[in-house]
This record gives C-alpha cells, structure tokens and sequence, in this order.
C-alpha cells in the first residue's frame, strides 16, 4: 500500500495497481507515509475493513440505495443491478455509490474507488461493527478528514469535480409513459398540457419510437414525422427526449451493427468474438464504453437525432441489463430437456424454476465478456460497475463535439461516481407505492451527497397503479428535485396530471406551476451547489448539529433558504415538523397563497390539507419566486417576489444565467445580492445588482420574529 497526500485533509490509500476509473479529477501524487486510518485494514485475496461503530455514530452516502439517510443496520453491494423490484431486502439498485461519511465523536468520510463488487455490512450482521468487503486487492482508497460532515461532503465533491449542468428548461416538468406509442399520442398529450394550462418543457419518447428497438433509428409507421413534430412542439416549448439503450440490435445492414462488427468496438466473449446477449431489440452487441474510440464514435450518433431537433436523452439497460445470453438460453435447454427425461419430483421442479428465473442478469454472463482497456482483454465483471458511467460519458463527449457551447439534457439509469460530470441520474423502475415515496425522499440526499445532483425519482412512481392521493403526494415533493419527471410502466394506469378526477388535476396543476414559480430559486441554488461544491437537497444533520436533527429523516433542506416537511402517507391530513430552529411556515394551496406562520423550534404538529403542501423559511433567509408560465422558456421574471424570515439580518445571492450555453464557465452569469438589515426597528433592503438584466422590480415580505409583515417594493 502506498499513500498520497492531496491536501491536509485527504490522504490517497492506493493497494496494488487499482484500474483508471477517472472517478477523482485530483488523485495527488505525492508520495507520503501515512498509516491507514479509522478502519482496521486484512489484505488477502480480498481488502476487508472493519471500523468498531460508537453508539451514536451514523453512517450517511453510498447514493442509490434501499432504506434510510442513516444507512446502520442494513447490508448494502456495489454492483449495478437492473432490478425493478425495490423491496426492502434489497442490497444494491442500478448505481455504485462508493462515498460514505461516518458522523460521531470520530467524523471522516471514505471513498472506495473500486469499479467491482463492493459489501459494505454497515451493522448488519453485528449492530456496531462497520465491515467492508472489496472483492479485489487492486483499489484506491480516499479518506477525508474533517471537522463537520457538511465539510467532508465538500471535500469529496471537490475531488471528483464540477457536476453536471443540465440546460434550464430540465429544471421544468417533464411528462414521460412506456409508451406514447406514436406521434400523434405524443402531440395529443403536449397540446392537452397547454390546453389545461398545466405547465410542461419536455416529453420523453420510450422504446416504441425506434425501429426495432435499434439506437438512432426511426420507426416509419409510428413517427413518420418525427422532425416535424419535435420541432412543432419545441415551438410551443415542449421537448422531445428519446431514450436510448446500451445494447445494438445484431441486424444485417443496420450501420450501427456493421460498423461496430468492422470497427471491433463490441465488447468480446473468451473466444474474442463479439459478445452475444438479448434485450429489447432481441440479441445484441454491448459497446465497449470503456474503450475511449467506442465512446467517441457511440457519442457521436445522437447527432442522428440532435439533427432532427432534439437536445435531451435518457441512457437505459446501461448496468447493462442482460435479459439472457446466448450461453445461458443453451444452458437453459439443456437443463429443460435432461429434466424432461426424467421424472419431475419436487428438486427438479425447482430446478426447472429457477433455469428460466435467472437467466437475467446473470453473473455468469457478466463474468463471460471482456473490455479492451489499453489494449488488454479486462473481464467485465472485474470493471461492471464503469458501464452506465462510461455510456453516459460517451453521450456528454458526443454532445461536446456536435455542439460545444450548448447544454444537453442527459440523465442514466447506471451510475458510478465520475458519471455525476456527465450528466444525471433517474432512480430507476420503483413502484407507485407510498413506501416508494418515502424512500424517493431518502434518497435525494444520499444522491447528492455522491455528486448526483440532477437526479428525480419517477414521481408518481414507474410500476403498479397510482390512486389520486399518492399522486398528490408525490408532485408535492419532486417540485424540489432537480429532475422532475412523472413515468409510468407499460400496463399501468394513465398518471399524466388530468388523468385523474377535477380535484386531483387542479391540484397537481397548482403544484406543478408552484415549480414554475420557484424555479429562479431551485435554479439558482442547483447552480450555487455545483459551483460550490456543496449539496442542493440536505438532511437535516448536514446543517444541524443538534441530535434530534440528525434523527430526522422525512424533512429536508432545498438549497440554503428553506426546509420541506412531505407527507408520505395515505390519508394523513398533518403530521409532525421537527424544527431545529425558528422557521417561517409557508402553506401552501398555490403561488399567490400568502398563509404564513412563524413557528418555534422544536417539534410541532401542523395540519396539512390534501391539496396543500408546506414550506419553511429558516431563520435569516430569503426565498425568491417569480410567476409560472407554460413552460420555462417563457418565464418572465421582471417581478420578483422575495420572502424574508428576518430576526436581524439575510442576505441572498440570486444566480442566474442564460440557461442554454457554457458560458457561464467564462464568467458570463449575473447575481443579484439582496441584503436585509434591521437597525433601530427599522429594515433596511439593499440590493446590487451584478448583471442581471431581467429582474425589474422586488416585491419583498419581511416577516419579523413577532410575525409582524412587512411589505416593501424595490426597483433594480
Ligand atoms: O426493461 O424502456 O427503467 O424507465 O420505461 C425495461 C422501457 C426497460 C426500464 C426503464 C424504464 C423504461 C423501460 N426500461
């Protein structure tokens, strides 16, 4: 083992010779003598840690995952999975999130940067051990020392670099099924938004708008105008956003297919012959993303479709999903038939079963190809969990050399981090469960705090039928994440906006346009993040120090300003709020809802209608909003509302930018600085403006301690 010191607090551990993830943007390269910290450290076939946990001690991060923001008492791999069932006995989803951040008397965070299986037994097996298992002895192992988990956090996104900015309009809704089965499906539901005045940026295509299921084609029957449409539509501000699957249909004159075969850009099988397996386009090749000549020439297709006016993608299959091998099919009949020779008792039956059960994703089939890294032949089970990432990178490299001044959207399924530089992530095929929401709530800190930041659940959830209710709900809580997108499964009830009864659409439509409202917030405060190198969506533990708020896991801070109570059960008409300080309630039935309450620290229960949701301004902040719009490109911010929460002093920092292009990167974005003072009983606001050509005038809240408001009007 060797050690390399990056800065005072972050000590490279490096065992072996760890394969190139480009996970960390600075690995450092002096060479120090460190012991190997906080873990106890066993070498053998396998790197095992083991850290003795204190009492109190929490364990936060390591992303996509079942169960709490407090990760103790579960088991958890590191092996993306396409699995679509996200019960709680499950260990690993569609993402490898190797950073965690142990919070007690000791506080440290770890990053293992180790592209295989990882176990990590966080109290499982023992309540107060914290054993982890590598499988391999060829790793990078990071250590962030700090004094406050917050400032661990920052660390760590430090090192793996700047997150993805997606364009502005990804920061609207976006309305996605499996599948608007052709373009007149899709125009009908982009109109029906705007003739119900429900506001919406983008409308994702699913499988059904290919031929065949093949990458960069068109279905002729279905979307004989596909240009047309998505042009007509981004007229009206509704974007199309085709997905696109890992593996490439094995077909005779498909260009994709016959160049991949010629250019050898398929990952191989052990007699070096292009590796067999079947999806949805039936059997297909896997690129070889991991090979940088593949990722440039894949990257470079969807210019297939950014010619025909598209800027947003979804990457599925990408762990890859395996819906079974040539081999494994074989393998399948062979059993099928030696069994049918015989008599069938009750292990046979079970025999039987299980050759058809797992035939998908099967690690025989991940432990069957190989990648060609720097010319060597690399099992791709010793480097899975690189695949999603390397696919989604391969679309962000195409997309900088098709255009590179202009921001695509991009969101994966399969994720590891380094991806987070890439683009987003959505959290795969949950279900329309409540247990789903909650879990949709756990997540989004755990996500961020891996650089994840653009990143949504499918709200409404993916399988299974929504009832009115849960929809509600759940539109209550993505209107503050980043990727708002509402998906359904093949089969399921209709959960567009107006698919339910009159109450429930204006329901959901005064929440969806409650988004359209916050976006200069929501926009503003994602860009601060990245910028910063700091979480957008918080637990509470992360700001608070005290202990009950590092119990807390059905709240959460948005951005610096506010907190947000969720609820995630079904007729629950109110519910507890831990408040860790004063905070500034905000209820709310729409945008013009002007109900507000100042509420003491501590836990408070607070009644929470069906059609309402809550918002808290924390002590000295300030909220901004604006008015909706029909999508964001015609959101006109020249009046700006600013809700201040004022014991003494707030000060806000307003971002923005063009939203479309990277030159934000140069310097090119503006803020606005808006002050609040109190002296002598008296408020004073100051606003500088630093470039911000689109705000006009303020209409600013002051609410004192007492509740007292105060309103103000600023020109700029
Ligand atoms: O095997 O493209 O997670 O969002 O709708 C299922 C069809 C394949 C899985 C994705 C889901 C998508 C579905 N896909």
């Amino acid at each position: 083992m060797k050690s390399y010191n990056i800065n005072k607090k972050i000590v490279r551990y490096q065992f072996g010779n760890p394969i190139e993830t480009d996970a960390v943007i600075n690995k450092g390269i002096k060479e120090i003598n460190e012991a190997f910290n906080y873990f106890k450290l066993e070498e053998s076939n396998n790197i095992r840690l083991k850290y003795n946990m204190e009492k109190n001690d929490k364990v936060y991060g390591l992303g996509e995952n079942v169960r709490g923001i407090n990760k103790r008492g579960w088991i958890y791999e590191s092996f993306c999975s396409d699995d679509p069932s996200h019960l709680p006995d499950k260990r690993s989803l569609y993402g490898a999130h190797n950073f965690f951040v142990v919070d007690g008397d000791e506080k440290f965070g770890m990053f293992i940067d180790f592209p295989s299986k990882i176990i990590y037994d966080v109290g499982y097996e023992n309540k107060d051990e914290f054993n982890i298992t590598v499988e391999g002895n060829n790793t990078d192992i990071y250590i962030i020392k700090g004094e406050s988990v917050k400032e661990i956090i920052h660390d760590f996104l430090n090192i793996i670099g700047r997150g993805y900015v997606p364009p502005k309009w990804a920061f609207g809704y976006i309305q996605s099924r499996w599948s608007y089965p052709n373009e007149e499906t899709v125009e009908g539901i982009a109109n029906k938004f705007i003739e119900k005045d429900i506001p919406c940026d983008g409308i994702c295509l699913d499988l059904d708008y290919m031929d065949n299921y093949k990458d960069f084609s068109l279905s002729n029957e279905r979307f004989p105008n596909f240009e047309k449409v998505t042009r007509r539509l981004k007229d009206k501000g509704v974007k199309i956003i085709p997905i696109i699957d890992a593996g490439v249909k094995i077909e005779k004159g498909y260009d994709i297919y016959e160049e991949g075969i010629e250019k050898d850009y398929f990952a191989l099988n052990k007699d070096g012959k292009p590796f067999v397996g079947a999806v949805w386009p039936g059997k297909v090749h896997f690129p070889d993303f991991l090979n940088k000549d593949v990722r440039s020439w894949f990257g470079n297709k969807y210019k297939y479709l950014i010619d025909k006016g598209v800027e947003g993608f979804w990457n599925d299959m990408n762990e890859p999903a395996i819906f079974y091998s040539e081999e494994g099919i074989e393998n399948a009949y062979k059993t099928i038939d030696e069994l049918r020779n015989q008599e069938l008792n009750i292990d046979s039956f079970f025999k039987l079963k299980d050759v058809v059960n797992n035939l998908s994703n099967n690690i025989s089939d991940y432990k069957a190809f190989y990648h060609k890294i720097d010319n060597k032949l690399v099992n791709h089970y010793d480097v899975h969990n690189l695949y999603g990432y390397n696919m989604t990178r391969a679309a962000a490299e195409g997309f900088e050399k098709i255009d590179d001044n202009k921001r695509f959207l991009l969101f994966s399924r399969a994720s590891y981090i380094g991806a987070h530089r890439y683009g987003g992530i959505w959290t795969g095929d949950n279900c329309s469960w409540w247990e789903h929401l909650i879990m949709n709530m756990k997540m989004l800190p755990s996500l961020n705090m891996c650089g994840f930041t653009y990143s949504g659940a499918d709200t409404c959830g993916f399988g299974s039928h929504v009832d009115s209710e849960l929809a509600i709900r759940w539109n209550q809580l993505s209107i503050f994440a980043p990727l708002y997108r509402n998906h359904a499964a093949m089969g399921t009830r209709n959960q567009e906006p107006f698919a339910f009864d009159k109450d429930t659409e204006e329901t959901i439509r005064n929440t969806i346009k409650f988004r359209y409202a916050i976006i200069p917030y929501i926009y503003s405060e994602y860009m601060k993040s990245i910028n910063n190198k700091d979480m957008l969506i918080k637990n509470l533990a992360i700001e608070y120090e005290d202990e009950f708020a590092g119990n807390i896991e059905d709240q959460l801070l948005i951005g610096d300003s506010i907190m947000i109570s969720p609820i995630y059960e079904q007729n629950k008409r109110g519910r507890y709020v831990y408040l860790p300080e004063d905070m500034l309630l905000w209820k709310i039935k729409d945008y013009t809802s002007k109900d507000f309450d100042v509420i003491s620290k501590g836990h408070n229960y607070i009644d929470i209608d069906l059609n309402e949701f809550c918002l808290f301004i924390r002590e000295n902040r300030m909220f901004v909003y604006g008015d909706p719009a029909q999508s964001t490109e015609k959101l006109k911010n020249e009046t700006l509302n600013v809700i201040a929460f004022i014991k003494d002093k707030a000060e806000y920092d307003l971002y923005d930018d063009d939203g479309i292009s990277k030159e934000y990167l140069s310097g090119n974005y503006s803020n606005l600085n808006i002050k609040v003072t109190l002296e002598d009983g008296k408020h004073n606001i100051v606003v500088k403006n630093n470039g911000n050509k689109e705000v006009k005038k303020l209409l600013v809240t002051i609410i004192t301690a007492e509740g007292k408001i105060i309103e103000r009007k600023v020109q700029i």
